[in-house]
C-alpha cells in the first residue's frame, strides 16, 4: 500500500515540476536535437539563418524541411525561414534539375540516394549547400547536416559526400497480426493492425524519421513465421495505409509470405511451384498487391524451415519456390528474399546444411531473387564464424541478415553493443576474394541487386528498443547498411554524442564501455567458440545441461558436445567436416586447432581438457578464465556508467544505472550455472583462486521462466 502511495506521489511530483516533467526517456532516439550551447551554436544559426528550396517541392522535400526546420530549432535555438534565394547564411537544399549556376557538385557519384554537403560562395552569398539527386538523397543529405551539427563538426567547413554501398537496407520485423513480437523485448508491435488502415499512430512517422535518419529504406512488416491473412485484402489495405507514412520517407514496405497462401486463401489443392494455378494464383496476388501499394517492396519467404511450408513439400527445391514468386514480382519491380536459414532433424550437423541445401542451387534462381544468409551458420549466436555461403554463391546476389533484437545475447537487459558484432561479419575475409561485406554490396561478383537485413528490436516501449542502450543497435545496424565498411567505433561516437552527451571525455568513456561490451558477453556466455548453451525456447539464460529435447539439434550439449573426454563440436574431417564448406585457405587455417583462433575453437574442434592454449592455460582452465573475464568486464562497465553521472540526464543514467546491475547479477549467474555443469562434467578441480559456483548445478538446472518475452 505505502509503496502505491510513494509511486503515486512521485508520479504526481513529476508531473508537476517541469524539469522533472521534461525528463529525458530515450523517446526521441539520436534525434534529440538538444542546444547545442556556446560558439558551435551561434555557428550553426550563422549557417542555417534560411533554407532556399531549389528543387521540386515533393512530400520527401516536405519532410527534409520539416526536419531541419525542427532540427535547427533545437540545437541553434530558432527555426530556419523559407527564403527565396540564397542570401549569406542559408541552407540551399539543391536536386540536379534545378542546381542554381555556380554549384560545384559530383552528381554522378551521388546515385540514387547519395548527397553531398558543402559549404561554398553561392551568387555571392556564402551558403551551405545540401545536394543530390533525388529527394530522398536530400532526405538523407539533410538528416546527414543535422548529425554533423549534433557530432560536432565544424560547420563551417564542411565538405561530405555519401552514398550508400548496399541498394536495400532492410529492417525485419518478426511482428504477428496480435501484436506479439516473435523475439521482441521492446513491448508489442508498433504495427496497430486492429486500428488501421483508418486510424494512423503518429509514431509511425517518427519510426520512418528514424529510419530515413540512418539510411534504411525498407521495412518487412511481418514475421517471417508468416500467417497467409497478410496477403488478404484487408491486411493489405492495411499494409497500403502504413505504406503511406513511410513513402515520404523513402521507405518501401514488404510483406514475409506463407507458401502455402494458395491452399490456404486460394482454396488450391496445392502451392506446387510448378503448377500453373499455383503460378498464376501468385501472379494475381502480386497485382492485386501493387494496385494496394504501388512501390511494394516484394516478399521475405522462410520456408521449408522449423515447420514452414515450402517448395520440398512438393519434391522441389528452394530455387523453384523462389522464381515462381519472382515471376510474379517481376512485371512490378519486386524482388523476392528467400531466407537460407533452414535445417533438418535428421542431418549430422545443422552448420552444415544451409550451405547443402543452397550451394549447388547457385545460378538456377531468377535476376530478382537475392538469398537471405544469416551472419553465421547456426543462429544468431555471441559469436559465430561468418556462413559459409558467403562467397560460395558467386551467380546469386546474397543479402546478409543480422539480428539487432538479441535473441541470444541476453535480451534488451543486457547492454551490448551489436556494431561490434556486426563489424567482425562484415570485414571477414571469405577466402574467395573479398570480404562479406564486399559480397553483401555485390562488389565481388558484380551484382547490381543488393540488400542487408536486420531483424528489428523495435517496439511500443517509450525508449523503442527496450533499453537505452539497445537504440545503439538499430543505429549501427542502419548505419553499417549504408557503409559496411563504417567503423564500429566511429558508429558509436556519432551515437553517444547524439544521444547522450557531446562532451568528448563523457562520450569516450561511453564508447569505451559499449565497445568492451560485446567480448564481454561471449566470455560469459560462450567463451571460446561455444555456442547455443541457451535455456529451452525463450534462450534465456544458461541451459548447457539440457539434452531432452525432441530434436537433437536443439539441445545445447548437442552443440558443446562436452564429456570426460573434452569438450567442443568436431567440424574438421574426422568429424561433420563442415569446415570444409569454407574457402581452401580458411578451411585449412580452421581445420587445424593450432591455426585456429581461440575465439572459435570449439566450434570446430573437440579438444581434451588439458589442451594447451596459447596463454599457456590448459583449455579447461582457459574456459573458466574467460567465463571470469566476462564477469569483470560487466563489472567495469559498471564502475564506468557510475562514474558519469554528472554528464547525463538522471532518468537515463538511473535506468541504465539499474540495467546494468541486473547484468552484474545475471553474467555472474551464467558464469557460475556453466562452470557448475562443465565441472560435474569434466570432474576436474577449479584452478587455484577461483571461487566456486554460488549455488551447486541441482539450484540452476531448477530455474524456470514461464513468462519469458518473445516466444
Ligand atoms: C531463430 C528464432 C526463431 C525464428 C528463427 C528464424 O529462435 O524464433 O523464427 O530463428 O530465423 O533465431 O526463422
Amino acid at each position: 500500500m505505502t509503496t502505491i502511495f510513494r509511486t503515486l506521489g512521485l508520479a504526481l511530483l513529476m508531473a508537476l515540476l517541469p524539469g522533472w516533467a521534461a525528463a529525458e526517456d530515450g523517446y526521441e532516439l539520436w534525434l534529440r536535437y538538444r542546444p547545442l550551447g556556446g560558439a558551435a551554436q551561434a555557428q550553426l544559426q550563422a549557417g542555417a539563418r534560411s533554407l532556399v528550396l531549389a528543387t521540386p517541392a515533393t512530400p520527401t522535400v516536405d519532410a527534409a524541411v520539416a526536419e531541419l526546420r525542427r532540427g535547427v530549432a533545437g540545437l541553434a535555438g530558432r527555426a530556419p525561414a523559407l527564403s527565396p534565394r540564397a542570401v549569406p547564411g542559408a541552407l540551399v537544399l539543391a536536386t540536379r534539375a534545378q542546381a542554381p549556376a555556380g554549384l560545384d557538385v559530383p552528381w554522378d557519384e551521388l546515385g540514387d540516394e547519395g548527397y553531398a554537403l558543402r559549404r561554398q560562395t553561392l551568387q555571392g552569398a556564402d551558403v551551405t549547400v545540401i545536394a543530390a539527386n533525388t529527394d530522398r538523397g536530400l532526405l538523407y543529405g539533410a538528416f546527414a547536416w543535422l548529425r554533423a551539427a549534433q557530432t560536432g563538426a565544424d560547420m563551417r567547413r564542411l565538405d561530405q559526400r555519401a552514398a550508400p554501398k548496399v541498394g536495400l537496407r532492410l529492417l525485419n520485423h518478426w511482428d504477428n497480426l496480435d501484436r506479439h513480437v516473435e523475439r521482441g523485448y521492446a513491448g508489442a508491435s508498433l504495427w496497430d493492425w486492429w486500428k488501421l488502415p483508418d486510424i494512423l499512430d503518429p509514431r509511425y512517422v517518427d519510426y520512418a524519421r528514424a529510419n530515413a535518419s540512418l539510411g534504411i529504406n525498407g521495412t518487412v512488416l511481418n514475421n517471417v513465421n508468416a500467417k497467409a491473412d497478410s496477403l488478404t485484402a484487408p491486411y493489405l489495405a492495411k499494409a497500403a495505409a502504413l505504406a503511406g507514412v513511410f513513402r515520404p520517407y523513402g521507405i518501401k514496405v514488404y510483406l514475409s509470405a506463407r507458401f502455402s497462401a494458395p491452399v490456404e486463401l486460394g482454396g488450391l489443392k496445392t502451392a506446387d511451384p510448378l503448377d500453373p494455378a499455383v503460378r498464376a494464383w501468385w501472379r494475381a496476388k502480386a497485382d492485386e498487391i501493387y494496385r494496394a501499394i504501388p512501390d511494394f517492396g516484394g516478399f521475405l519467404v522462410k520456408a521449408n524451415s522449423e515447420g514452414q511450408p515450402g517448395p520440398q513439400d512438393y519434391g522441389r527445391n528452394h530455387a523453384d519456390g523462389a522464381n515462381m514468386l519472382a515471376e510474379a514480382l517481376q512485371p512490378h519491380g519486386g524482388v523476392v528474399l528467400w531466407r537460407a536459414f533452414v535445417y533438418s532433424p535428421d542431418a549430422t550437423d545443422r552448420a552444415a546444411q544451409a550451405y547443402a541445401e543452397f550451394q549447388p542451387l547457385d545460378g538456377r534462381f531468377a535476376p530478382n531473387v537475392i538469398v537471405q544468409v544469416k551472419n553465421g551458420a547456426i543462429d544468431f549466436q555471441p559469436r559465430e564464424p561468418f556462413h559459409p555461403l558467403f562467397g560460395a554463391m558467386p551467380k546469386t546476389p546474397l543479402a546478409l541478415e543480422l539480428q539487432i533484437t538479441k535473441e541470444y545475447l541476453g535480451f534488451s537487459t543486457h547492454l551490448v553493443y551489436l556494431g561490434s558484432l556486426f563489424e567482425e561479419v562484415l570485414k571477414a575475409d571469405t577466402g574467395h576474394g573479398g570480404t562479406v561485406a564486399r559480397v553483401v554490396d555485390g562488389r565481388l561478383n558484380q551484382h547490381p541487386l543488393t540488400a542487408i537485413a536486420g531483424v528489428a528490436n523495435i517496439g511500443t516501449d517509450r525508449n523503442w528498443s527496450g533499453s537505452q542502450f539497445d537504440q545503439a543497435n538499430w543505429y549501427a545496424f542502419g548505419r553499417l547498411a549504408w557503409d559496411p565498411d563504417a567503423s564500429a567505433a566511429q558508429v558509436a561516437r556519432d551515437w553517444v554524442a547524439q544521444t547522450f552527451t557531446r562532451r568528448a571525455a563523457a562520450r569516450d568513456a561511453i564508447v569505451e564501455l559499449m565497445l568492451a561490451s560485446r567480448e564481454a558477453v561471449v566470455d560469459y556466455m560462450t567463451p571460446l567458440g561455444l555456442h547455443h548453451l541457451m535455456d529451452t525456447g525463450h534462450h534465456y539464460g544458461p541451459g548447457p545441461w539440457v539434452n531432452n529435447l525432441e530434436r537433437a539439434d536443439w539441445n545445447p550439449t548437442y552443440f558443446h558436445k562436452a564429456g570426460r573426454d573434452g569438450i567442443g563440436f568436431d567440424r574438421t574431417a574426422t568429424g561433420s567436416n563442415a569446415v570444409a564448406q569454407y574457402a581452401p585457405a580458411i578451411a585449412r587455417q580452421w581445420a587445424d586447432p593450432r591455426t585456429t583462433p581461440p575465439e572459435l575453437l570449439l566450434w570446430f574442434h573437440h579438444l581434451p581438457w588439458g589442451h594447451a592454449m596459447p596463454s599457456g592455460r590448459t583449455l579447461w582452465a582457459e574456459l573458466i578464465w574467460r567465463y571470469g573475464r566476462g564477469v569483470a568486464t560487466v563489472d567495469d562497465m559498471g564502475r564506468r556508467w557510475a562514474a558519469l553521472k554528472a554528464d547525463i540526464d538522471p532518468q537515463r543514467h538511473a535506468e541504465v544505472t539499474t540495467y546494468l546491475a541486473v547484468q552484474a547479477r545475471e553474467a555472474r549467474w551464467w558464469r557460475d550455472a556453466c562452470i557448475a555443469y562443465f565441472q560435474s562434467v569434466s570432474g576436474l578441480p577449479l584452478p587455484a583462486g577461483v571461487a566456486p559456483p554460488a549455488q551447486d548445478l541441482a539450484a540452476y538446472k531448477a530455474l524456470r521462466f514461464g513468462f519469458a518475452p518473445g516466444r
